[in-house]
């Protein structure tokens, strides 16, 4: 056994570059070249590897602090025999970073040329065949000198090539995930001027040696020491946040694993020092799409509804009309309230998401009615006034109880039963629609359902319903019998699976085998989830709902 002290190896003309991620801690297995931590400077991003296979027994650098050849990133107990004291050991730098490197290289050594230059890969150090990650222009862009043209990545490092060269990009020679090597074309500029000199100006290279396996990152002077030519010389030092608008700010391990799920790694929000994105957000990013509460972008582009504002191209329809109304006489524009701006939403998904029917029955209530009536004069005192929607409340939650799949909800391709009874009621307000609900109704009687039915019906007029209030209904009642009409089909309130519409009640010819009696008749009309429930149960649950209400009694049973 052994202590040996891992150092961070030549990495170039780097000074002082930041940790920004911790790969491995203590009591980790490290192998040889496995990636400890991942630096970064303005231009590059660097993973520094292990010289070493061994146990981590210390981290001797931590997030944000800022490291430079020779510091020591962490110590190793390796199987070896000899034992402490602690031996320093630095990844060997790269074999071979031959010439000085240069910036993407433009074939002509020429201050300025208005002809075609040719601009290609420049010495990157051990690289062989890097894969072209990001182009960052295209053709009838204005280059300037030290741009960066692609990112490239090998497993260990990303890097950008800067151009060598000003000028007009005639054509680039590469495509994402193409393979490039020194000397390999890049791109072809027009009315070019090239960096002068020897050295010419570029962005920080990092690069990966080969053997033995060392990272070494070799930063490029930032400035040629004479200046450019006129066009060329206010070429910035690459921009950094430029440089994350283009790519998300992540090492190359967590971009391979990114593109290893399939993850759009621009899409993922990073957790790491200055927004960086880590394996642990990946993986977050991962199980959230996974549960289905976070949609990717491709994902909602499949998605089928709108749930607002659309113009009708989103679901492959023609555009709504746009029409001059003030052309055919005086008009008045006013904004949509809040609440029917957010239930438009609503409802709009719903009617198009839904694959909803509606059936149409009548209720004989002539027998509950009188009751009504009756219970209201002996309780004229109490000051709580019963209406028939209390009575359909009540006999909603028998039909509920018979039928429980009118209760559920959709998850998936699964079922939620619920096995309490919360029914939801549409109110009319000056702001618009909106559904209180009353929590336990099987647990309530008709009198106390009418009294808080009165009380929330009042904070609904008045504007004060709070989202507890209009939460967590399994089933809604929308009742237009103080107002009129015949019949008409709701909306389900989703994650509802149905709903029942009431209209007004009238006295009707009812023939009862012998003649014709004149009872008091109830339109009702439910509509039903199509995937939830068929036909034949939505009939059964009319009719139900029916010898309920021509006979209450029943709702005892
Ligand atoms: N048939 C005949 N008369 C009825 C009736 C029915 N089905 N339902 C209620 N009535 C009568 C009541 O008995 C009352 O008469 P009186 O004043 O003579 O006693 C009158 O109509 C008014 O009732 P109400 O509307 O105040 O009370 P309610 O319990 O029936 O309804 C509420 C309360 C809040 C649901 C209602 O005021 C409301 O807002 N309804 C509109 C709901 C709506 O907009 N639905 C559409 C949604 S889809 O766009």
């Amino acid at each position: 056994m052994a202590l040996v002290e891992v150092q961070v190896p030549d990495i170039g003309d780097f000074d002082e570059v930041a940790v920004i991620e911790l790969l491995v801690k203590v009591g980790d297995t490290v192998k040889a070249e496995q990636s400890l931590i991942t630096v970064e400077s303005d231009k590059a991003s660097m993973e520094i590897p292990s010289s070493t296979a061994g146990v981590v027994k210390e981290l001797r650098v931590a997030l944000g602090d800022k490291v430079k050849q020779g510091s020591v990133v962490l110590v190793v107990e390796t199987a070896g025999a000899s034992a402490a004291p602690a031996v320093s050991a630095a990844a060997a730098p790269a074999a071979a970073v031959a010439a000085a490197p240069s910036a993407a290289v433009a074939s002509t050594s020429a201050a300025a040329t208005t002809g075609p230059v040719e601009v290609r890969v420049p010495d990157i150090g051990d690289f062989k065949d890097v894969a072209v990650i990001e182009v960052m222009v295209k053709p009838g862009d204005t280059i300037k000198v030290e741009q960066s043209l692609i990112t490239v990545e090998s497993d260990k490092a990303s890097m950008e090539i800067p151009s060598s060269a000003a000028g007009v990009l005639k054509d680039i020679k590469v495509k994402v995930g193409d393979k490039v090597n020194i000397g390999d074309l890049l791109a072809v500029l027009e009315g070019a001027v090239s960096a002068p000199g020897p050295a010419p100006v570029a962005a920080a290279v990092a690069t990966l040696a080969a053997a033995p396996a060392a990272p070494v990152a070799q930063a490029f002077s930032p400035a040629p020491a004479q200046a450019p030519v006129a066009t060329a010389p206010s070429a910035p030092a690459h921009n950094p946040l430029g440089h994350t608008a283009g790519l998300p700010h992540a090492s190359p391990s967590v971009r391979k694993f990114a593109r290893e799920l399939g993850v759009p790694l621009n899409e993922v929000q990073g957790t790491g020092l200055k927004g960086r994105i880590t394996a642990d957000d990946v993986q977050a990013f991962t199980k959230a799409v996974m549960s289905g509460s976070v949609q990717t972008k491709a994902q909602a582009a499949k998605a089928p509804a709108p749930a607002s504002g659309g113009a009708g191209s989103e679901l492959g329809l023609i555009p709504w009309p746009k029409v001059d109304f003030a052309k055919f006489g005086p008009i008045e524009r006013k904004e949509m309230s809040r609440i029917k701006k957010i239930s438009g939403a609503n409802l709009l998904r719903n009617a198009v998401m839904i694959p909803a029917v509606t059936n149409h029955d009548d209720a004989d209530i002539t027998e509950l009615e009188a009751f009504r009536v009756l219970t209201n004069k002996e309780n004229e005192k109490s000051g709580i006034k019963v209406t028939m929607l209390a009575f359909l409340i009540k006999a909603c939650v028998a039909a509920l109880k018979k039928f429980p799949e009118f209760n559920s909800s959709l998850d998936g391709d699964a079922l939620i039963y619920k096995q309490y009874y919360h029914i939801g009621f549409a109110a009319d307000t000056p702001n618009g629609l909106v559904v209180p609900v009353i929590k336990d109704a099987d647990k309530k009687g008709v009198l106390q359902i009418s009294q808080e039915m009165a009380e929330l019906a009042k904070k609904a007029r008045d504007g004060k319903l709070g989202p507890a209030d209009m939460s967590g209904a399994t089933f809604t009642i929308s009742s237009l019998g103080g107002i009129g009409g015949r019949y008409f089909t709701p909306i389900i309130n989703a994650p509802e699976v149905a709903i029942l519409g009431v209209c007004k009640s009238q006295m009707e010819p009812v023939w009862d085998g012998k003649t014709f009696v004149p009872r008091l008749m109830l339109p009702l009309s439910l509509t039903w989830d199509h995937r939830v429930i068929d036909g034949a149960a939505a009939a059964r649950f009319n009719a139900f709902l029916g010898q309920i209400l021509s006979d209450f009694r029943r709702v005892l049973l």
